[in-house]
């Protein structure tokens, strides 16, 4: 089967896993994993993965950010990197893609997602999982304060990202906003997609850092000037 049929294929798949889920999904805690995922790595799969265990979450929504407010540099069209975390995640039957964003032709900011999430699912719980990195750089986004009203935080440690910085910075945050955020520990994996884009402008190896299916979905469509 070619890559382009398997795409179409789990598409209807997930829509189905979607469609399942919005019906059933009162009084459910919900983790958020958002990202431009330009690409989804394997970092990525895991922190969602090892939060949904630790935090007993109902189930997983990735969200690639639409037109991304906090990006200068070109992005990878949004339904290529759509597709990627598609092919990442359907054999986990507790990740589901959501394509709220990247529906929207305006600027998509998690303020709005957050809004939409919570008109879906009326009565859940929502963790919105970040990096600590990420974390660190929160009041950046549009109207953080309503943000942190809307849903919970949970910043992953990240390799390069210190700890106490973090920690302080959510504590700061807490007192400020009377954020509901913590900080968890997640077995440091130090890959980034800045990296995996880097290698693959030099021709260089992804094996095992992307999901099988994200590589041959990378070198079909030829992204990140692959094979050229
Ligand atoms: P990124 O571009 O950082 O995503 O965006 C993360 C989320 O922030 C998205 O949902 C954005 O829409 C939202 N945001 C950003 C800026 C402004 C606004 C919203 C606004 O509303 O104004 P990446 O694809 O780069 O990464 C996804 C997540 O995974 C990030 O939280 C990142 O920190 C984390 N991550 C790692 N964590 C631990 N170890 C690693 C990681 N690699 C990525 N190796």
């Amino acid at each position: 089967m070619t890559i382009n049929n398997l795409v179409n294929e789990y598409f209807i798949v997930n829509q189905e896993k979607l469609k399942k889920f919005e019906n059933e999904s009162n009084n459910i805690k919900i983790g958020i994993m958002g990202g431009t995922f330009d690409p989804i790595h394997c970092a990525h799969l895991a922190i969602a993965e090892f939060i949904r265990d630790n935090y007993k979450l109902d189930k997983i929504l990735f969200i690639p950010s639409g037109n991304p407010p906090h990006k200068d540099r070109n992005i990878t069209d949004k339904y290529d990197r759509y597709n990627m975390v598609l092919l990442s995640t359907i054999n986990n039957d507790d990740f589901i893609v959501s394509d709220i964003e990247v529906k929207r032709e305006d600027k998509t900011y998690t303020i709005d997602t957050l809004k939409n999430l919570k008109q879906i699912y009326k009565d859940a719980e929502i963790y919105f999982i970040t990096g600590a990195d990420a974390i660190c750089d929160i009041e950046t986004w549009k109207d953080v304060e309503d943000n942190f009203k809307l849903a919970n935080f949970i910043a992953a440690t990240r390799p390069g990202i210190s700890l106490l910085i973090a920690n302080e910075k959510i504590k700061e945050l807490k007192d400020k906003y009377n954020a509901n955020i913590e900080s968890v520990y997640v077995p440091s994996l130090d890959i980034s997609s800045t990296y995996i884009r880097n290698q693959l402008k030099r021709n260089k190896t992804i094996r095992y850092l992307v999901p099988e299916l994200v590589e041959e979905y990378i070198h079909s469509k030829k992204l990140y000037n692959s094979g050229e």
